[in-house]
């Protein structure tokens, strides 16, 4: 069921696991999501090439607390966040991407481990080589056990890295799941998920969970509605990605970016309004969308958490939380949780 692929990298510290479960489907999506009386895209297709820069460009916006408020978080307690994940252990990384806030935790480990594994777990393989590349540049104690495989079905993953995995002594798995991911998962989709992957840990392996507190609209909001557009760029991308790919013929101008806190449901939602009665053919689908004036598309949920939700994912998935780390603001908390 998996496969090592050639990799062009010639480090034998470095390795390329391939499984089958990357649901990769764009077409699919977009025909299942615009043909839905309430229409709606999955937010995993933000980031091609141009989204996950824009991504990035977020991440500079000073309205954009997240980023720099784990960070904060991994740099001022990464001593005792290491302490706490304890001696030899191997690290698992969901939805990697380009691994810089981890970067912040390996300095430590590879300070205190004889050699590190390190298991980055990501949908794009050339994502996963140029960032594999540049960690093992930097750390000379470190292997890298990289997995292609969509990180909702991390059991699939976690597999992949046991048949195949390179042989280190260690006493746990720490799966790092960073940067609010999971905020875009609805509470039972985040219980599925995490329910997932403690099936594919061991009893005493542990969660190292990054989310996304709750806290007054008039952060949360500006956040997401930033007044340089770059949001507003970010969540336009999708209707272009649909415009490159599939043939479709969305003009940008006839959308508009709109983010709003939902405070019953503790989420930020983002759609793209229609500015006006509209059809629009996508190509490759042979379809064609009506759209009424005001009509969104629903491209986004961003949850926030408190410790009444954090406790709740945890009781529900088979975790334990050990401890809670947060910022100076008390706006980002990072969990560690131990497997049942
Ligand atoms: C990457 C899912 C954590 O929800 O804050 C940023 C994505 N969307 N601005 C988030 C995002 C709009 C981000 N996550």
């Amino acid at each position: 069921m998996t496969v090592a692929i050639a990799t062009g990298i010639p480090d034998p510290r470095f390795q390329l696991v391939e499984t089958e479960a990357h649901a990769d489907d764009f077409a699919r999506d977009v025909r299942e999501g615009l043909t839905a009386p309430r229409k709606w895209l999955p937010p995993r297709w933000f980031y091609d090439a141009l989204g996950s820069a824009l991504f990035d460009a977020i991440c500079f916006l000073p309205e954009y607390y997240v980023m720099r408020a784990e960070a904060e978080v991994l740099t001022a307690h990464g001593d005792e966040i290491v302490d706490a994940f304890g001696a030899n252990v191997r690290l698992v990384e969901l939805g990697s991407g380009a691994a810089r806030k981890t970067r912040l935790l390996l300095d430590r480990l590879t300070e205190r481990q004889a050699e590190v594994e390190y298991v980055p777990v990501d949908v794009d393989p050339q994502m996963l080589e140029r960032s594999g590349r540049e960690l093992l540049n930097d750390y000379a104690n470190l292997r890298v056990l990289a997995v292609r495989a969509d990180f909702t079905r991390p059991s699939v993953a976690l597999t992949a890295a046991k048949t195949d995995g390179l042989r280190a002594r260690r006493s746990r798995t720490v799966v790092l799941f960073l940067g609010s991911t999971i905020g875009n998962l609805d509470p039972e989709g985040a219980v599925a998920m995490l329910r997932d992957l403690r099936e594919g840990l061991a009893s005493g392996d542990a969660l190292f969970l990054g989310a996304d507190l709750r806290k007054s609209r008039d952060v949360l909001e500006p956040a997401y509605d930033d007044p340089l557009g770059v949001t507003a760029a970010f969540n336009l991308n999708l209707l272009a990605r649909i415009n490159r790919e599939l043939g479709g013929t969305f003009a940008l101008d006839a959308f508009r970016h709109r983010a709003f806190y939902d405070e019953t449901h503790g989420r930020i939602e983002m759609h793209l309004a229609s500015r006006c009665a509209q059809r629009v053919r996508i190509d490759a689908l042979d379809l064609e969308i009506a759209f009424d004036d005001g009509e969104t598309i629903h491209t986004e949920s961003s949850y926030k958490h408190d410790d009444a939700t954090l406790a709740s994912l945890a009781e529900a998935s088979g975790f334990t939380i050990e401890k809670t780390w947060r910022d100076s603001r008390a706006w980002f908390a990072d969990v560690l949780m131990i497997a049942r």
